[in-house]
């Protein structure tokens, strides 16, 4: 059950600067408005002439079907099953900041369960004065909160490290979602059990057959982990751990337990098999790093992208994307069209918000030419985006997880885009 995928193939598309800079600008301007009669204007269409569906047709509402391909997807060669497996955020066809739950990546270590709130319980054992068992209603009875977070799996873009590997912003970076959480902080929950002196971690897992055990240090526990029971205003969906979930703000995704059953105040961190897997990182001089917890900051273009092409030609392009810091919030970023020769700042839709995706704009108007897009963020501690080389001189080839580096899509003269390096 440990997060490792199946081999790494080499560099595929590796691309040097200029070598396909022949048959540029072949795009002719297509005009937005036509002058010519369009009949969608000038006759009468069916949905005017009868009538729609009534309320009630559908009491959830799904997206119209014109969307369906707006859907979570899997890489089959990734994983041995989708048991223990993982699937994509269709990052690249979504806007805004906030991930709906429907098409939110899921990661299961052994697939998600159905947990009736009736039956849930949360205990709260080891070094405190009072063990504690809690049903869904007494959660219900403690002071709540709202925050909005990201929550990214440490192997996101883990399988870019050698090469240009995945076509497609979703599968590249989509093990991200962003949702507005509703729960108790943990600080209140361990409050209630008194944390002994001796407490200094807290270990916390799922009531899945994993159970994804995790030690959190009780320096974050008190700070702003939340123990989470809505997401986005509703239910958390079975498959992000309903009912009740761990948000661990800026931390990597696999200490957001889901199906939250137990947590146990401890002295030291449990060293489970997962975690001395999980929480490592291998160097480039063959050494390890252990305990990267926070997500160091990280952008990525959604649009124009290999799975969002321009399609209207040349002239006036909205380039967009998201950036994300687990330290803090993005103050700017910063895109390039030149494979990162010359950077124009970047519009942000908001200013950036803690540990929360932030989206942002540049608003230009595109010759036909090809580009090499790139998106460079930047978070409130002044740590800048590496390039991939950067990244690379420091982590070496053999790494996984924590990869934050620069991406780079190659945008044709057609409009079509293309997953590349740019050395
Ligand atoms: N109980 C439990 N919690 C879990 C996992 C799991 O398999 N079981 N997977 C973890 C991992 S590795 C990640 S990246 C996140 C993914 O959350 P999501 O499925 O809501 O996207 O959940 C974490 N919490
Ligand atoms: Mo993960």
């Amino acid at each position: 059950m440990s997060e490792t995928f199946k081999g790494k193939s080499t560099s595929r598309r590796a691309f040097l600067r200029g070598a396909a800079a022949a048959g540029a600008g072949a795009i002719t301007a297509g005009a937005a408005h036509s002058a010519t009669p369009d009949p969608l204007i000038t006759e009468p269409q069916p949905w005017a002439q009868g009538l729609g569906e009534g309320v009630d047709v559908t009491p959830y509402g799904l997206p119209i079907k014109f969307e369906s391909d707006v859907v979570r997807r899997n890489v089959d060669w990734l994983t041995a099953d989708t048991i223990s497996s993982i699937n994509f955020t269709p990052i690249h066809a979504l806007d805004g900041t906030i991930t709906p739950q429907g098409c939110a990546f899921e990661r299961h270590h052994s697939g998600a369960i159905e947990l009736a709130k009736e039956d849930y319980r949360l205990m709260i054992n080891g070094l405190v004065d009072t063990p504690l068992v809690f049903s869904y209603a007494d959660l219900e009875r403690f002071p709540r909160e709202n925050h909005v977070y990201f929550c990214e799996c440490a192997a996101n873009t883990g399988m870019e490290w050698a090469g240009a590997q995945l076509n497609g912003a979703q599968f590249t970076h989509g093990m991200i979602h962003n949702m507005e959480y509703t729960g108790v902080s943990l600080r209140t929950i361990l409050a209630e059990a008194g944390v002994k002196p001796e407490g200094k971690w807290v270990y916390v897992e799922g009531a899945d057959a994993s159970s994804n055990g995790r030690s959190i240090p009780m320096e974050k526990a008190l700070d702003d982990v939340l123990v989470a029971f809505k997401a986005n205003g509703e239910a958390l969906r079975k498959e992000h751990g309903y009912p009740v979930r761990l948000v661990v703000p800026g931390w990597e995704g696999n200490m957001w337990v889901k199906w939250l059953r137990r947590i146990e105040v401890t002295d030291a961190a449990v060293q489970s098999r997962e975690e001395t897997s999980k929480y490592t990182d291998t160097l480039e001089d063959g050494t390890s790093r252990k305990w990267t917890w926070a997500m160091d900051a990280k952008s990525v273009v959604t649009s124009p992208s290999p799975q969002a092409p321009i399609t209207h030609g040349q002239g006036p392009l909205v380039i967009t994307g998201l950036a994300w810091s687990g330290r803090g919030a993005i103050t700017r970023v910063d895109v390039s069209k030149d494979g990162g020769k010359t950077w124009e700042t970047a519009r942000l839709a908001k200013p950036g918000e803690r540990m929360a995706l932030t989206r942002f704009y540049l608003d230009t108007t595109w010759d036909g030419n090809e580009m090499l897009l790139q998106s460079r963020a930047m978070d409130e501690t002044g740590y800048v985006q590496p390039t991939k080389t950067q990244l690379r001189d420091v982590r070496g080839l053999n790494s996984i997880y924590h990869n934050n580096c620069i991406q780079t899509w190659w945008v044709k003269p057609n409009g079509e885009a293309e997953n590349v390096e740019v050395s």
